[in-house]
């Protein structure tokens, strides 16, 4: 029996190697596989993979997201029926995750855009000084990610609130789960998204969520560019209710070249690079998710097709 890795040709060698320095018989094969579609027992897959093609494994027991998000693997017409999918929960990918976070919202906070304009025109002149007990930062998502990012930023210093689906309890931060976003919107300065792309998610951050916020809120995402109604954002920014935004994930992906968030001057922009999986990290779980899914025990990080993450 064999294991199908499908990503980008940079990546796949990593992925190999990752796998096979922990289990030496592993067979791997790369997609597309032109062998027997019955040998292979797994598939471990990032975008832009056919779903289609899943359905040509009669054996498939086992369906493994190269991320964090299976947005990806979920939409139609999904995975086959029957075989489970599980998604990766990584200390590496949280850590990197957090420290984009971090290092934005220390960006906005400490202005950073504002310092270096002056720069630029080389003018001497002291902003009035940020005041980190002041700065409220709203964190929509505090699964894996958000909650991590969230005790980082109270480690800071920052009052931190979080909104989930289910309540949740997190030391040092003001949590709100479900119909209760509103409040929290009304009190952040600083919007963070880490939510996963479901039905219920997409496009969360729209006309009504930007102009719940505080004027001169900043915007934070990191999760999907479907979260966001990219017309809402840049008229937010355009009319001063958002004065800055950091944008890790668009949609389309690439980022088309005449898309307005290139040139704005009120956006940072990474090109969906906030926090790259790391193959030899991950693997172990990848490989103890073969072994359970072989001998019929329950997953590691298993996703919920009926919540979509
Ligand atoms: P988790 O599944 O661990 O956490 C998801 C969080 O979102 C949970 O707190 C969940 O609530 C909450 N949530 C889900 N649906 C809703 C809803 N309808 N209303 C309110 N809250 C909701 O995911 P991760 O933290 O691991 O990852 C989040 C996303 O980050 C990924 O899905 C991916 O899209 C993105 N990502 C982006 C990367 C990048 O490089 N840009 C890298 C890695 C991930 P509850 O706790 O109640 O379940
Ligand atoms: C992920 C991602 O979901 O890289 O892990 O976006």
């Amino acid at each position: 029996m064999a294991v199908l890795l499908s990503t980008k040709a940079a990546a796949v060698g990593d992925w190999e190697a990752a796998l096979t320095a922990l289990d030496p018989a592993l067979v791997l094969h790369r997609h597309p596989f032109a062998g027997d579609p019955s040998e292979i027992e797994a598939v471990v897959m990032w975008t832009g993979h056919d779903l289609a093609d899943l359905r040509r494994y009669p054996n498939l027991r086992l369906v493994v997201s190269m991320g964090a998000g299976v947005d990806h693997l979920l939409k139609p017409p999904g995975p086959p029926p029957g075989v489970p999918v599980a998604r990766l929960v990584d200390t590496r990918l949280t850590q990197a995750m957090s420290e984009w976070v971090l290092l934005n919202v220390l960006r906005f906070h400490r202005q950073d855009p504002e310092y270096r304009a002056q720069q630029a025109a080389r003018i001497w002149h002291e902003l009035p000084a940020p005041d980190t007990a002041r700065r409220r930062i709203g964190i929509l998502g505090l699964g894996a990610l958000g909650a991590d990012a969230a005790r980082k930023l109270v480690a800071l210093g920052f009052p931190v609130s979080g909104w989930s689906r289910r309540p949740k309890a997190i030391e040092g931060v003001a949590t709100y789960a479900g119909q209760d976003l509103a409040i929290m919107l009304r009190q952040t300065d600083i919007l963070v998204c880490l939510l996963p792309l479901t039905p219920a998610t997409a496009g969360l951050i729209n006309k009504d969520l930007l102009w719940s916020l505080p004027r001169g809120a900043y915007l934070l995402n990191a999760a999907r560019g479907a979260h966001m109604s990219a017309p809402c954002v840049l008229r937010a920014l355009d009319r001063g209710q958002l004065a800055g935004a950091a944008l890790d994930v668009f949609d389309p992906e690439p980022l088309p070249a005449d898309s307005p968030f290139w040139t704005h001057p009120k956006v940072v922009l990474t090109p969906h690079a906030a926090s790259v999986t790391i193959p030899s990290s991950v693997a172990p779980q990848v490989i103890e998710n073969l072994r359970r899914a072989r001998s019929g025990e329950s997953l590691l990080n298993l996703v919920d097709p009926a919540t979509g993450y």
